[in-house]
């Protein structure tokens, strides 16, 4: 938005997610200027580095260590009554801006509330003009989050993201209050994290020749080659930052199906009596890829040791080892994996899925971890302990739940991000539901039939990220944004049923905060439809009429 438009304005500040109240604003302002000190307590070292390091960027303030006089200090501190990401927030002219969260991460979060109330400057880089100081008015915001996560799906295997895009992304998580950030970094189309004692998971499998272009239907390729991945150095700068901004970066290595790419490095992993696996490539197209692991020992400590590095990475309390879509017909017509089904009295190929997924279970678990996957994990029997990603709708979460397992929702019918939020043949590459911004805003994750109980086991919600059809950044905001937002609000904010929301609420809102994705620079989908150049390639041709999702 041009700098010379006014900021618009709505009630309270135009907070997204909104906050659990808010007294005020009140008359004046309360302004942060060159000789404000920033006073931190125990706990709140992070966000005081945090805050000098955006607010100097933004406006050039020093924020020299305090107490100043009281109107000219920014306050942090602990208190151990609120809920550990709860906080309050409270600006007054005369006792100056006081953030008290009941954890560091409550203090983050204030301190996110505080980048809000201070204006779209506050997102910029470099300041506008010298000298210009901050102001927000006087108010106090309490606040605390409804679920304790909040994520999002990011997936790199299908298009590489390079590691500054990653972090950028972690920023704009920050921004949203979002705390997990979930990293699809395997699945047919390219393996992206660097494993030292396999090296062509990453030689080999990082890279394809060419990529489909738009849906799996185009006929069309764009031959060109496309890869990449994170060395073990990049994913240490990836967790270390997103542990600076009190987000948890949850890893997924998909298996026993999604494993082209790793097959295509390693042969041995696939069912070799049934296909001559030393001819597979890293898969160039979108779908789901017949090719899926043997069920043999070997494949188990191949993935063992791929886990052992992994876990050394990332802190995690919970692992994602995907589960989902695994096509079953190599290992009905493998004898290997019918001896297997038989020598361990196995339901069968399902029964064989569940085998992958218990053990990993097992050995997650020995290892102080937890597993968590999709929910076809629930397909031959759920593992003791696991935790379920409910996907295809909201039935596994419900089921989930019901027998006392702990549950993440994320419908596709709902909160994919990859599918359209438009009917308009303009839109990018329309696959998928149409999905709108109210659509998500009306987004319930804990579904109505649970008790409460039951309804304790959604740990929350996160919207996904697939990217076949996201290329680029650009396409990347387009398809995130606006809806993010959002859907941050249904994650973080006690919002009423979807019936009842003010939508109207959130679209004055989300004026405010459109001026803050510009200082971002963060090329959402625009209110009014796509700009000539985010539109439609003509190249891909018609959309497919009556097509199902995802084609
Ligand atoms: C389903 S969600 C998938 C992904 C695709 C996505 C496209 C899930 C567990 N599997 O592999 O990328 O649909 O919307």
């Amino acid at each position: 938005m041009p700098d010379t438009d006014p900021t618009p304005t709505a009630p309270g500040g135009g907070l997204i997610p909104a906050p659990l109240s808010i007294d005020g604003p009140g008359r004046g302002t309360v302004r942060l200027g060159q000789d404000t000190a920033l006073a931190t307590g125990p706990g709140t070292e992070g966000t005081a580095r945090w805050l000098r390091a955006t607010l100097g960027e933004a406006f050039g303030l020093p924020l020299p260590p305090g107490p100043g006089p009281a109107a000219h200090t920014l306050a942090l501190g602990l208190d151990p009554a609120l809920p550990p990401e709860g906080y309050r927030l409270a600006a007054d002219a005369r006792r100056g801006v006081r953030i008290t969260g009941g954890g560091p991460a409550g203090v983050f979060w204030g301190a996110q509330t505080l980048r809000q109330l201070l204006g779209p400057q506050a997102f910029r880089r470099a300041p506008l003009a010298p000298g210009q100081e901050p102001a927000l008015p006087p108010l106090t915001v309490e606040d605390a989050p409804r679920f304790g996560w909040r994520g999002m799906l990011l997936d790199v295997a299908r298009h590489f993201l390079p590691k500054d895009g990653v972090l950028r992304c972690l920023d704009l998580l920050a921004a949203h209050k979002l705390n997990v950030l979930h990293l699809h970094l395997t699945d047919d189309q390219g393996w992206r994290i660097e494993i030292r004692r396999y090296p062509k998971l990453t030689g080999t499998g990082a890279w394809r020749e060419r990529t489909k272009l738009g849906h799996r239907a185009s006929p069309l390729w764009d031959e060109r080659p496309h890869g990449g991945y994170y060395t073990q150095d990049d994913i240490r700068e990836i967790v270390a930052y997103a542990a600076q901004r009190h987000i948890t970066v949850v890893p997924e290595i998909d298996i026993p199906g999604h494993s082209q790419a790793a097959i295509a490095a390693y042969p041995a992993l696939g069912n070799t009596d049934v296909v001559d696996t030393t001819s597979l490539k890293v898969w160039d197209t979108w779908g789901v890829s017949p090719n899926v692991l043997a069920p043999t020992d070997s494949t188990l400590r191949f993935y063992e040791h791929v886990l052992d590095e992994v876990l050394a990475l990332f802190p995690s309390p919970f692992v994602h080892i995907g589960g989902d879509e695994c096509p079953k017909d190599q290992w009905r017509a493998s004898a290997t994996a019918q001896a297997r089904i038989a020598e361990l009295s196995l339901a069968g190929e399902d029964g064989l899925q569940s085998w992958f997924i218990r053990h990993f279970d097992r050995w997650l678990t020995a290892r102080g971890r937890r597993l968590i996957g999709w929910d076809e994990i629930l397909e031959g029997g759920l593992a003791e302990g696991a935790a379920v990603a409910s996907w295809r709708g909201r039935a596994g979460g419900v089921a989930a739940a019901k027998s006392g397992h702990d549950v993440v929702m994320c419908p596709e019918q709902q909160v994919y991000l990859d599918h359209r939020q438009h009917p308009s043949p303009d839109e990018p590459v329309p696959i998928g539901f149409v999905r709108t911004l109210e659509d998500v805003y009306r987004f319930e994750p804990v579904p109505t039939e649970l008790t409460p109980e039951q309804a304790a086991h959604v740990l929350g919600t996160q919207a996904n990220v697939w990217t076949e059809v996201m290329d680029s950044q650009q396409r990347l905001d387009y398809q995130v944004f606006p809806r993010l937002a959002a859907f941050a609000e249904v994650a973080w904010s006690r919002l009423p049923a979807p019936a009842e929301r003010d939508y109207q609420d959130l679209t004055r809102r989300m004026a405010v905060h459109y001026t803050r994705l510009d200082a971002l620079g963060v090329g959402y989908r625009p209110p009014g439809g796509p700009l000539p150049w985010q539109k439609r390639p003509g190249v891909l041709g018609r959309p497919i009429d009556g097509a199902p999702p995802n084609v």
